[in-house]
């Protein structure tokens, strides 16, 4: 079996443009490779959610590293980890990086912000980054645990978060790119797609770039793809926030009924949570092995 992170490089290189959404826990990995995703993404902001606390490096190195093992372990698709700004300095990054690709990992993203973080889309956000040098030392202490070659490493630049302009973020995504970098994630909170779509028709090195469009939902698959420029995007927060309006809307018809009546209709059967449990295997496994 190759290494996860080569199959998810050959999707790129096959598809033009691979499709990851994140994911909460193993049961939301498991619906997005039903409904046909590419790959997975390891969402801090969905754990953190799923927590209930703010995505601001709060949740610890363990904490997301085993999340991220239970989603390699439990679906075929590659995941893409968000390790945020790598936990520290470039020696905390040998050290994470190497953690991730062990667990399982296809790639790793890091991002070129200060530890500890303030989450991107947040309006008014306390976006402090680190100097540019000493991020690409960080991409090349990423690179340089690398087990296998076919793992990758993603920089993520912060620079138009931080509202430092495009010619900052084209600097830094350079910077990053001569480290090593595979791809580059250029994260944009603008209501339009104009400010990413400008860094991808400036961007002119052979790195493609990865996109976080939770700001700008407008822009397709396909306008993305005919940039030619664009290897992989990445739906950051759609698992954590369908499962809330589901969930929300239910618990608010179940109170106002007074019961499960009207619901029970609505929402799966305990079967189909049986099947997504994969309990047919076990009780296969159980015909085989119990005596
Ligand atoms: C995440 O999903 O954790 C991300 C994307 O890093 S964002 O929340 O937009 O920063
Ligand atoms: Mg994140």
């Amino acid at each position: 079996m190759s290494h996860p992170g080569t199959r998810l490089r050959s999707i790129v290189a096959h598809e033009g443009l691979a499709h990851a959404m994140s994911a909460h826990n193993v049961l939301s990995a498991r619906l997005a490779e039903e409904a046909g995703f590419h790959a997975i993404w390891a969402s801090g902001f969905e754990l953190s959610a799923a927590y209930g606390i703010p995505d601001a490096s709060l949740l610890s190195l363990t904490q997301h590293l085993d999340h991220t093992r239970a989603l390699a372990q439990s679906v075929a698709l590659p995941v893409i980890a968000d390790i945020d700004t790598g936990y520290g300095n470039a020696v905390n990054v040998m050290h994470v990086v190497a953690a991730y690709e062990q667990a399982g990992a296809a790639a790793i993203v890091m991002e070129d912000k200060r530890f500890p973080k303030d989450t991107s889309l947040l309006a008014g956000g306390r976006q402090e980054m680190v100097s540019s040098e000493e991020f690409a030392g960080k991409i090349a202490a990423a690179l340089s645990v690398r087990r296998d070659e076919g793992f990758i490493v993603i920089a993520r630049t912060e620079a138009l978060i931080a509202g430092l302009g495009i010619d900052e973020a084209m600097a830094r995504a350079h910077a990053y790119a001569d480290a090593g970098a595979d791809f580059i994630l250029v994260h944009s909170k603008q209501k339009t797609p104009d400010e990413v779509l400008a860094f991808a028709a400036r961007w002119e090195r052979p790195q493609k770039i990865v996109l976080v469009p939770t700001a700008y939902p407008d822009l397709t698959e396909a306008r993305m793809k005919a940039t030619g420029k664009i290897g992989i995007v990445i739906y950051g927060n759609h698992a954590i926030r369908a499962a809330t309006t589901a969930m929300q809307q239910i618990f608010r018809r179940i109170r106002s009924e007074g019961g499960i009546a009207t619901a029970d209709k609505e929402i799966v059967t305990v079967e189909e949570i049986f099947r997504l449990q994969k309990v047919d295997a076990m009780k296969a496994a159980e015909k085989k092995f119990l005596r």
